[in-house]
């Protein structure tokens, strides 16, 4: 099968999906082309299946801003006469869904299915705004297939869409060899002391993510109990995030790592994940924490609580409730055969649920439905 994918190349879930995804096609002997306007940062090793076309952002003194959606439909159209493609998989509706479409169109009859995957934000905040409503519900509508990360966003994107096609939820998935409780390509010196807890957070620090809370239950945390906070990833959160850990006395005990290629070598160190999201579509690194035997500690909002079960691999509280998810992160701290309990748990859940192989079945199975309909 022949397969363009589009994604965004920069580091957060729905790169990471469709990367992983496309690695995991082509070494199922598919050919795979992505599309973007830059290498998506898990695409850095070689493939033999796979092709990478840049879009072209050039601007022209004319354009205020360059008209991306419309190279990427050229590209599109060009690498499908060249390639034949059987489908294009746009992940993430908003602009890709609709230049998947206007690519298709300019095609003509041999032009391949569109299938567009949904990831959270272009439908629960970006797709609602007005500006980008009425194109993202028509795209959706137009895609020969569709698929959600969640339960909950397919929910969602009926409700807020009102559409009545179906829709096929493949939630996300992690390469469980990779990412794994094995340590010994970690070294926890450069961290922390043997007498103190790692708590971990990692994500791409946009509001939503409410990664000031994170500082906020680590400093009710380190009240008790010895401990280092570990923050991963960046974006328009870091500073707010960076000047409430001074504010708190907290610097020596906040480890900002900033953006991380190889994060499966960072994560099995934590003792506990923090993720307290105001939304979250799926959330994708509590489940790459879980993977490592890291228990997670968030909020119970979207597609959490499809995969984050109290008592069993961590703990959802209100969204907000900073004082609640700081109990619970200190009860699993605290107490040890709480701790490998929930981290064997999360680990055999992720082992039979949600590896690699079988999603990628799952995405290949629904590729087969929609090309044969
Ligand atoms: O929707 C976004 O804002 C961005 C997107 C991303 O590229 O990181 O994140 C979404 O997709 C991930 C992968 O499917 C999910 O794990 C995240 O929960 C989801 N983010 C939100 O819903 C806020």
């Amino acid at each position: 099968m022949k397969i363009a994918i589009v994604c965004y190349p920069v580091k957060g879930g729905s790169g990471v999906v469709a990367s992983e995804l496309g690695i995991g096609l082509s070494r199922r002997g598919c050919e795979v082309h992505f599309f973007s306007y830059e290498l998506p940062f898990r695409l850095s090793t070689y493939e033999s299946n796979f092709i990478f076309h840049e879009v072209d952002t050039s601007n022209y003194p004319l354009f205020k801003y360059p008209p991306y959606t419309i190279t990427l439909a050229a590209k599109l159209v060009d690498e499908s006469l060249n390639h034949k493609f059987d489908i294009i998989n746009a992940h993430y509706a908003i602009p890709h869904a609709a230049a998947a479409y206007l690519a298709v169109k300019t095609l003509g009859e041999k032009a391949p299915k569109i299938i567009t995957t949904l990831h959270g934000t272009d439908i629960t905040l970006i797709g609602q705004d007005r500006s980008f409503y009425s194109i993202t519900k028509f795209s959706i509508e137009a895609s020969d297939g569709l698929t959600t990360v969640s339960k909950y966003l397919e929910d969602k994107t009926h409700d807020t869409f009102k559409i009545d096609k179906q829709i096929e939820v493949i939630p996300n998935f992690v390469d469980t060899q990779r990412f794994s409780p094995d340590q010994s390509e970690c070294n926890r010196d450069l961290f922390a002391n043997p007498d103190q807890k790692i708590i971990m957070h990692m994500s791409n620090y946009r509001p939503v993510k409410n990664a000031t809370h994170v500082v906020r239950i680590f400093d009710i945390i380190q009240k008790k109990i010895p401990a280092k906070l570990i923050l991963v990833g960046d974006g328009p959160d870091t500073g707010n995030v960076m000047n409430l850990a001074r504010e708190l006395g907290l610097s020596d005990r906040v480890i900002f790592l900033g953006n991380q290629d190889r994060v499966h070598q960072i994560l099995p160190l934590a003792d506990l994940f923090l993720l307290p999201s105001a939304s979250e579509a799926f959330g994708l690194a509590a489940l790459e924490a879980l993977s490592c035997g890291v228990p997670v500690v968030g909020s119970i909002v979207g597609g959490l609580p499809e995969f984050v079960f109290d008592s069993v691999n961590g703990y959802l509280c209100p969204i907000g409730d900073i004082e609640g998810m700081a109990a619970r992160s200190i009860e699993i701290l605290t107490n040890d055969d709480l701790r490998s309990k929930l981290s064997k748990n999360g680990r055999k859940q992720v082992l039979e649920k949600y590896k690699i192989d079988e999603i990628i079945d799952r995405y290949l199975k629904y590729y087969e439905v929609v090309l044969n309909d």
